[in-house]
């Protein structure tokens, strides 16, 4: 089976009957969000950089994930792994939320207890990150179940990189959605490396989508940077998965273009001749000389675009960077529904030391 490539790096459909049949508003929604990621992710490292930020997670080259919100209901659960905001973006966040939890401030919807880029948001099923590897995967196999066993009709979709394949929970996951029939969709973003652990290191079989054999669903590998690829693997998978046909694992190719995090240094491992093959693959230049190439968008439209989320993104964070940090009362919320006798105990300790020492 080869790799699914729908738009190629020229922007040209490859095969007319494959291209999506959708609106010309819909195009330029995901287009605006491709773009926001972008612009989030080359400010979030000027401003950890700065250090007025604390950690950052690079998402460049890996933004036509896109097309999978495309291809879901609203209603659908979403596990990202952690460079799928795109995701959140196109079901509606409010970017304010997301400059907001990187300054980790007050107003920070996780209350500074993620590492900025982890984070998540319930009223768009878009489920926080655990930062062990692997772990979302038997999460979203149980929610996929769940959905079976209540007969919602909702599909669940878990990302996951090409290093979490080497993990026990892909394994149970996969397992688990393919013997119970759950609708789940599997997409390992396989961007050939796991921090400084290249993919060869890390399996002896290297084409991916080939583990579905073992689970007994089927697999596909498409051009991770294609977000038309993901568009239509994503709908034939939701069509099996609300059939009762089960889950499907998807293989997107892609590449790291940037370091790990704001934490990793790439060059100690790998050469910078691999990273220029990869970024004349980019996602978002291709879909944009596509758009152009359509018609529904001129050049100056696209400048536009990126200017406008600029100064969106330069007022929230002027505002973001100057509220106070989460009281720090707040860290005993959230956990139990009551706070038990010895946490309120330690809560008001902590809080009676916190005074003393002001
Ligand atoms: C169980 C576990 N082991 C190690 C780590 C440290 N760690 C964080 S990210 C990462 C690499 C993950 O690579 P991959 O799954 O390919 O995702 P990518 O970062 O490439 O998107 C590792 C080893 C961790 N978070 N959890
Ligand atoms: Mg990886």
């Amino acid at each position: 089976m080869s790799r699914l490539q729908i738009l190629n790096e020229n922007g040209d459909i490859l095969d007319k009957n494959l291209e999506p049949d959708l609106s010309k508003e819909t195009l330029i929604k995901a287009l605006k969000v491709m773009i926001q990621v972008r612009m989030l992710n080359d400010k979030g490292i000027r401003l950890q950089r700065q250090g007025r930020v604390g950690f950052h997670i690079f998402t460049v080259g890996q933004e036509a994930h896109v097309g999978t919100a495309i291809a879901l209901e609203e209603d659908d659960w979403v596990y990202p792994a952690y460079r799928e905001h795109g995701i959140a973006l196109y079901r509606g966040i409010e970017v304010a939320d997301i400059v907001n939890h990187l300054f980790a401030n007050e107003r920070d919807p996780q209350k500074g207890r993620r590492l900025p880029g982890l984070f998540g948001d319930p009223k768009i099923k878009f489920v926080n990150p655990s930062a062990p590897i692997g772990t979302q995967i038997v999460q979203a196999a149980g929610t996929a179940y769940a959905s079976k066993y209540r007969g919602d009709g909702g599909v669940t979709t878990v990302f996951f990189g090409d290093g979490a394949t080497s993990s026990n929970d892909f394994h149970n996951g996969m397992n688990f959605g393919a013997v119970t029939k759950s609708p789940a969709i599997f997409i390992c973003m396989n961007n050939q490396w796991a921090i400084s652990v290249p993919l060869s290191k890390q399996t002896a079989q290297t084409e991916i989508y080939k583990k579905a054999v073992a689970y007994g669903m089927p697999g596909v590998q498409i051009d991770g940077n294609d977000i038309f690829a993901f568009y239509h693997a994503v709908k034939e998978a939701t069509e099996r998965a609300r059939n009762g046909e089960g889950p499907t694992l998807i293989e997107a190719v892609t590449y790291r273009v940037g370091p790990h995090t704001s934490s990793d240094d790439p060059t100690r491992y790998r050469t910078d001749d691999e990273v220029k093959k990869w970024r004349v693959k980019d996602p978002i230049e291709r879909f944009q000389k596509y758009l152009i190439n359509k018609g529904y968008l001129s050049k100056k439209d696209i400048d536009a675009m990126y200017n406008e989320f600029e100064e969106q993104l330069n007022d929230l964070v002027d505002e973001a960077d100057k509220l106070p940090k989460p009281e720090l009362s707040t860290m005993f919320d959230d956990v139990f529904k009551e706070i038990p006798p010895f946490l309120q105990e330690q809560k008001e300790e902590l809080l009676s030391f916190a005074e003393e020492e002001m």
